[in-house]
């Protein structure tokens, strides 16, 4: 019997743990692509989907150097694939890119025909996690 209440206890900790942890507002550090990185041949759309990029995140583009690099730019360029004259530029083959506002942000692979091909990734940062629901407050007594 005793070993069934320590799971109970467990379990609520837990429970409370995944409830707080929203309010922890961590920094989270987003590898795009996951172990696949910065590539062709990967759904970055599908990718987004499941993630929530929070002011103070980062995204980290991580490719081979000669073969990728990583353009920002605004959504009518994101959409046709071009790259602005003064576009920022990035090509270490591991770029670090802070999420430092709340918005919209495009970036795109500039080699080639690679953006064409689907290698381009836009997300929204949101301001803060969105909340999750809370119970409804006890009623005026
Ligand atoms: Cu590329």
């Amino acid at each position: 019997m005793a070993s069934k209440q320590v799971l109970v206890a467990v379990v609520a900790a837990a429970a409370l743990a995944v409830a707080f942890l929203p309010g922890l507002a961590v920094a989270t550090e987003y590898v795009v692509g996951d172990d696949k990185g910065w590539t062709l041949d990967f759904n970055y759309t599908a990718w987004t989907e499941t993630k929530q990029f929070v002011v103070g995140d980062t995204l980290v583009f991580e490719y081979n150097s000669g073969a990728h690099n990583v353009v920002e730019v605004g959504g009518p360029d994101f959409l046709s694939c071009t790259k602005p004259a003064n576009a920022v530029v990035w090509n270490s083959g591991e770029d670090r890119v802070t999420l430092d506002k709340a918005g919209r942000r495009w970036f795109f692979c500039a080699v080639g025909q690679h953006c064409q091909n689907g290698m381009k990734l836009k997300i929204t940062v949101l301001e803060t996690a969105a909340p999750t629901p809370q119970p409804a407050p006890a009623p005026f007594a």
